[in-house]
């Protein structure tokens, strides 16, 4: 297993395990998100660890990053694949582009997958003539894992993305404007062990303009707050991921304060629903 060895630290059973994945080898867009834990490690210290549940003092146990090269997908999933099999469950993975989703998928095999996204990540290849990417890779894990998922907050796909989404029977919770209603619905259809990810990008651009591919007209952070917590309390997922925060894009810090307090809240609900 390779990791840094700067931050690694042996874990407390109390604490809920973190570490960062700092892939950036697929983007099509705006670069950065290779920073997103550096730059999460450097807010952390001067924010509050307030959550809606409660303290989150104490509660993360950094591990560190990942090991990982530059420009090698393949090499690089296999890293973060043989790290998450022995690292155990549970953790929250914070990324790095979304495509370090399909490593731990491959690792724990999920029953149900939770995608909380403005994109599906479904095309068939992005750019044109790429087969693996961030835009791709949720059909590349469908195909090879086959396993039910529901989809959250998608509000910019093309057209063969919502097709397969049908076809492969996922539950979609479209757009920014979804009730609890909606979202318990979903939930309602899920069994067995849960994975949850979340791509920053679902977040309106105005709240959160750190990210590889805005695009208008997202969900606010108290919205974000809320579905997070109803989707994790209720599901009790082995494990979450945040992911697509890409620092050299953000503005005064407006997306890493967010993302900072989004991993405490994770922590907080993950220890509340006794995961
Ligand atoms: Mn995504």
């Amino acid at each position: 297993m390779q990791r840094n060895n700067v931050y690694m630290r042996t874990c407390r059973d109390q604490e809920v395990k973190l570490f960062g994945a700092p892939m950036e080898d697929t983007v099509s867009f705006r670069p950065g998100t290779r920073f997103a834990p550096q730059r999460v490690r450097f807010v952390m210290p001067y924010i509050e660890p307030t959550t809606l549940l409660g303290s989150a003092e104490r509660l993360l146990c950094d591990m560190g990053d990942v090991n990982l090269l530059r420009g090698a997908v393949e090499e690089n999933l296999a890293r973060l694949k043989r790290f998450v099999e022995g690292v155990g469950t549970p953790f929250i993975m914070l990324g790095g582009e979304h495509t370090v989703t399909l490593a731990a998928l491959e690792a724990l095999r999920p029953d149900t997958y939770v995608h909380v996204d403005a994109h599906f990540d479904l095309r068939d290849e992005w750019p044109p003539g790429q087969k693996l990417s961030h835009a791709t890779f949720l059909r590349r894990a469908h195909e090879r894992l086959g396993f039910y998922a529901i989809v959250v907050g998608v509000r910019a796909y093309g057209d063969e993305e919502y097709t397969y989404a049908n076809g492969a029977g996922f539950f979609v919770v479209e757009g920014s404007n979804f009730g609890r209603d909606a979202i318990a619905d979903a939930v309602s259809t899920a069994s067995g062990r849960v994975y949850v990810s979340i791509d920053v990008d679902v977040l309106d651009p105005s709240q959160a303009p750190g990210v590889g591919v805005p695009e208008a007209g997202g969900i606010s952070y108290s919205v974000l707050e809320s579905l997070v917590a109803d989707l994790v309390l209720s599901l009790k997922p082995i494990a979450v991921d945040i992911v697509e925060f890409s620092p050299l894009n953000d503005v005064s810090d407006i997306t890493a304060v967010k993302v900072s307090r989004l991993l405490l809240h994770v922590a907080k609900l993950m220890k509340c629903a006794g995961v």
